[in-house]
């Protein structure tokens, strides 16, 4: 059986919440890729040359990436060659084991934060402005803070007006403390102060927010390396994740500040936001072929409870199967 069909039997035994929340926010990116796959699979039954041209346009069209989508074609080629296979239907079951292989492939599987002991946890996240980054750390704040940790928020990109505060407004919120320093000051003193903070009073988690302008990569690669030398005088290890937030609606984009941000900082995780934004729900598959970094979470609406692991079978479920969509 393949990959899709063993999804649909256990996910129409058992859908959980987490399941519809996948459902409901690659709504958009559903009706992009697997209402043209039916289009296409009712076009040709059996398939040929011109299916594969088509199918191509549709998984680069999703933002899936050139590469990768050649790979994918390939492979799902050559085991239809393999096995005899010109029914489009089962053409599809294979598509969507090699969609699931090219991410599975490309290295180790992690969501969740990794704590460690002893020490307070430190969490750097960077991204450009507006992908969603505020949002995020709110998010994972409100996530760790209901599994009973204690978080600190530190607010190290001083150098946006109003980054800050608007950092403050989700920490009085969530009730979650929040270390700051004035605007233009040295991000690595608030990075200073908030672990030693975190440190003495033995928090579980510091999300340290960082700006992060890409127009000057020296710059910003100087500054990220000051910060983690400053704040291993504090905690030795620290940061132990480093997250990089990426807007799913950004497409390719997205995929050039992933790949720049990899060559400046050892990135441990990817988040991906606005999943429900995008109709082009591929871009994790291509961020994942070009990094090899695990998406840790994805960002699937704009509630607190919006932002989840990254689940691979609920993504691509999430990306053929739906209420809109019939019975497939
Ligand atoms: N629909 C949706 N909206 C999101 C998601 N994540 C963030 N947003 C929205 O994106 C907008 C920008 O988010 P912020 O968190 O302010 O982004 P930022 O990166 O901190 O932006 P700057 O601080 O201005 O650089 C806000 O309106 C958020 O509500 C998501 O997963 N889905
Ligand atoms: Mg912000």
């Amino acid at each position: 059986m393949g990959l899709f069909s063993f999804l649909k039997e256990k996910f129409s035994k058992k859908k959980t919440d987490e399941v519809e929340t996948y459902q409901e926010g690659m709504a958009k990116s559903r009706q992009n890729f697997s209402n043209k796959l039916k289009v296409l699979n009712k076009k040709y039954k059996k398939v040929n040359q011109e299916y594969f041209e088509e199918l191509e346009e549709i998984l680069i069209e999703s933002d899936v990436g050139v590469k990768l989508t050649l790979q994918i074609i390939e492979e799902v080629l050559e085991e239809s060659k393999a096995k005899k296979i010109t029914d489009s239907e089962q053409i599809f079951e294979i598509l969507i084991d090699h969609m699931f292989k090219g991410y599975m492939d490309k290295g180790e599987q992690l969501t969740d934060v990794r704590f460690v002991n002893d020490v307070p946890t430190v969490l750097l996240v960077v991204g450009v402005n507006g992908v969603g980054k505020t949002t995020t750390i709110a998010k994972l704040a409100h996530r760790y803070q209901n599994m009973g940790k204690k978080v600190l928020l530190a607010a190290c990109d001083t150098f946006r007006a109003g980054a800050a505060e608007q950092l403050q407004i989700w920490s009085d919120r969530l009730g979650v403390s929040l270390v700051k320093g004035p605007y233009n000051s040295d991000p690595s003193s608030v990075a200073y102060d908030a672990l030693s903070k975190a440190k003495k009073e033995n928090y579980d988690l510091v999300i340290v927010d960082v700006a992060g302008r890409l127009q000057n990569k020296q710059y910003l690669m100087d500054e990220l390396s000051k910060l983690k030398r400053v704040m291993t005088k504090v905690i030795p290890d620290a940061p132990h994740e480093s997250f990089l937030i990426i807007d799913a609606t950004t497409g390719q984009n997205g995929v050039v500040q992933a790949k720049a941000f990899s060559e400046i900082t050892n990135l441990t995780g990817v988040v991906i936001t606005k999943m429900d934004g995008t109709s082009k729900g591929g871009i994790i598959l291509s961020i994942r072929d070009e990094l090899h970094t695990p998406v840790r979470f994805i960002g699937l609406g704009e509630k607190l409870d919006d932002l989840k692991e990254f689940d691979l079978e609920s993504y691509i479920y999430g990306l053929c199967e739906g209420e809109d969509n019939g019975t497939n």
